[in-house]
């Protein structure tokens, strides 16, 4: 009965990612697959992460590939997308991994289910980025209690860490304070009304980058924030908040959008209502994310201040596995670093001013 039900909804992963364009992966956990053969015992017992990879028989001493599982949000964005490609090329049959990956179309229900899935296929490792921080603690004891190491990728959780094994990503709330520290410097005392663009709600990346950027807002009396609303780290969403606030508010100087989408989305909304934007324009623009296309905004000094998270986070996690393969302990967190960037002619202590050979290095 459990495994018809996981098998279907398995079936609702699957039609989601195949809908969404984005099946490409060599994906067992997308095909209603036989139950993968039984971990080693020893890997069966519940049990903290160093004691797990202590016990754990190494699969590649064994002959067998490394099954791993990820769970990944959905394909929102660009940074999404360099993120689940950096995945799918590190977790590769060539370096010895079978990647069962399910895109979970930013549905918490599905990842739940997902990552059931993953448990009853007794894979070696899960990953997960998850869609949201809430509702994680009922999976994780059950794959505790099956055994299965767990790494929280790119978004965090807000269960106990004895619940899983590590988490690994950027931090939210340090960038959302670099966005408002950046701000008060480049306003040097002038006032700012301002209107946020959030990400998906209820997702760590929002709830860090609102939560940081607000630490800032409160230090300056002067400024305002006049709204803020999801616009779901979505191009669309970024363009359909935009319109709204457009027909709200008219005394605005700074657009804070969470992601780079939701800045192209924006930018569209106010080059239909003439509004300016940019070093030249009436609005100043900051965003997060700065991938390649977000950089060159950045560098046409349209984004003024893009903040970045790097998406290339895999090969972190890969040596997560490898650590535990090796049955050594593993650190309960791993820090990506990140920086930001202000367009050409701006001096910052906190962002790096961006130029040809900046936006020339960016892989993603
Ligand atoms: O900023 C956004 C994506 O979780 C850091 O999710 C990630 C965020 C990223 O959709 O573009």
């Amino acid at each position: 009965m459990k495994k018809k039900l996981v098998g279907v909804l398995m079936c609702a992963a699957m039609t989601a990612t195949m809908l969404a364009g984005c099946g490409n992966s060599s994906t067992p956990a997308t095909t209603p697959a036989e139950p993968a053969p039984a971990a080693p015992a020893e890997t069966q017992a519940a049990a903290p992460a160093e004691t797990q990879a202590a016990q754990a028989e190494a699969p590649e001493a064994s002959g067998d590939v490394v099954k791993v599982g990820f769970a990944q949000v959905g394909h929102e964005s660009d940074w999404r997308a360099a993120n689940t490609k950096n995945y799918q090329d590190t977790f590769s049959a060539a370096n010895g991994y079978e990647l069962s990956f399910v895109d979970c179309d930013n549905d918490h229900a599905v990842q739940i289910e997902t990552v059931r899935g993953f448990i009853e296929q007794e894979l070696d490792y899960i990953c997960i980025a998850p869609i949201q921080s809430a509702g994680w603690d009922t999976v994780l004891q059950e794959a505790q209690d099956a055994g299965i190491p767990v790494l929280i990728v790119d978004r965090a959780v807000d269960a106990d860490a004895s619940l899983y094994t590590t988490a690994l990503g950027c931090d939210m709330i340090a960038e959302g304070e670099t966005a408002g520290n950046w701000l008060a410097e480049y306003l040097d005392g002038e006032d700012a009304n301002i209107l946020v663009i959030e990400g998906s709600v209820g997702a760590s990346a929002t709830l860090g980058r609102t939560e940081g950027f607000n630490n800032i807002v409160e230090q300056n009396s002067n400024w305002t924030v006049l709204d803020s609303q999801s616009g779901d780290f979505t191009q669309a969403g970024g363009q359909e908040v935009m319109e709204s606030f457009i027909k709200s508010y008219s005394d605005f100087n700074v657009v804070v959008c969470q992601n780079d989408n939701e800045a192209y989305g924006a930018m569209d909304a106010m080059d239909a209502a003439g509004i300016t934007y940019g070093v030249d324009g009436d609005v100043i623009i900051i965003s997060f994310d700065a991938t390649h296309d977000g950089l060159q905004y950045t560098l046409d000094g349209k984004i003024t201040c893009n903040v970045e998270c790097n998406p290339l986070q895999a090969g972190f996690a890969e040596g997560v596995v490898q650590k535990l393969e090796a049955g050594e302990a593993v650190d309960a967190w791993t820090l990506v670093e990140d920086e930001a960037f202000v367009a050409p002619g701006i001096d910052s202590d906190y962002a790096v001013t961006m130029s040809q050979e900046v936006l020339d290095g960016r892989a993603y």
